[in-house]
């Protein structure tokens, strides 16, 4: 299944909602005019594009509207499409140019990092990469014991220590054994509990130090794990750790879970960080390279398709 299908699958329960409230507004269609706006920028919010990115949204399609004289709602949906399209950032692959490249994942409990990482090194093994995991998130036993099953199911190594290790000694270890090895490519999981934002941030930097020392040459991917269930408050987190760490992408999980998909224009045009992969399921196949025009094709389909 291509990006497009399975897309369109994973956000069945937004397309049930949010697409459905898109045609009916499209579908009394007279003119773009005040109500129409209203009408477009709510349910935008309902969406959970958020009021700040729904109502930037909402001025662009008045001014392009009134200047491309749109006439139909067929128009209008091309408009609206093509206006979140400049909205959202570019869609950008992940950089693993390095040797070995580095993917460092983080995010608050629950979200899906562990998931995630175990479905990205699937993916990596089964191009022929050999991949490194380090269970940095020594929080908790169960932690690694997770991320260990992963490990086994994509055919993936692994670095663990025991629980309430120093997690800067686990990314340590997994380089050096990465580099025995000759891996292509380490994936680092981090714990979801901190509880505070100095935790976090001594922890980050603790890791980065030991990232710049041992790894100078590689490449660094900083991925931030958001479950799209948790709507704007997603959003909030991501302003938060983008103030704790340089992120370089974002990772949205249980989109399948949620009626609300418009939380990806949200981030993606909201935030200035690119949402680089979606997750879609709990298989290890249900992750993939987002791409923003397959995203809004499955969003807002073609008027006559249903
Ligand atoms: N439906 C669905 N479930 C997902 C997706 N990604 C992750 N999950 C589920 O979310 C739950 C939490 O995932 P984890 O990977 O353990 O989350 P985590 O961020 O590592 O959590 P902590 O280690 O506790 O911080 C699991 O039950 C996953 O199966 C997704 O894209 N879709
Ligand atoms: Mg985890």
């Amino acid at each position: 299944m291509g990006f497009f299908d399975k897309i369109k699958s994973g956000l069945k329960k937004t397309t049930q909602a949010v697409t459905q409230q898109f045609e009916d507004i499209m579908a009394s269609f007279v003119a773009v005019d005040d109500d129409l706006l209203d009408e477009l920028e709510e349910a935008m919010i309902l969406s959970d594009l958020g009021a700040g990115v729904a109502a930037k949204a909402r001025e662009e399609v008045k001014t392009r509207a009134q200047h491309q004289k749109v006439g139909t709602a067929a128009e209008l949906r091309c408009l609206l499409k093509d206006v979140l399209t400049d909205m959202m950032l570019e869609d950008t692959a992940l950089d693993l140019s390095g040797s070995p490249a580095v993917i460092l994942v983080i995010g608050v409990n629950g979200v899906g990092k562990t998931t995630s990482i175990g479905k990205l090194a699937a993916r990596y093994v089964s191009e022929g990469k050999r991949v490194m995991l380090a269970a940095a998130d020594t929080f908790r036993a169960a932690a690694a014991d997770q991320l260990e099953v992963w490990a086994g199911r994509a055919g993936a190594d692994i670095v663990r220590h025991g629980e309430g290790a120093d997690p800067a000694a686990v990314v340590f270890d997994a380089i050096a054994a990465a580099k025995a090895r000759g891996c292509d490519i380490i994936i680092i999981d981090t714990a979801g509990r901190l509880h505070n934002k100095a935790n976090l941030m001594n922890e980050l930097a603790k890791i980065d130090r030991i990232l710049t020392r041992e790894l100078p040459d590689s490449s660094r991917e900083t991925l931030l794990v958001l479950d799209a269930t948790t709507g704007q408050n997603a959003v909030h987190q991501a302003e938060e750790f983008n103030k704790a760490a340089k992120l370089t992408g974002i990772i949205l999980t249980k989109l399948d879970g949620t009626a609300k998909g418009g939380i990806v224009v949200a981030i993606s045009a909201g935030l200035g960080v690119p949402v680089k992969l979606v997750g879609v399921g709990e298989g290890l196949d249900d992750l993939m390279d987002f791409n923003r025009s397959d995203f809004l094709e499955a969003l807002l389909p073609p008027l006559d398709e249903n």
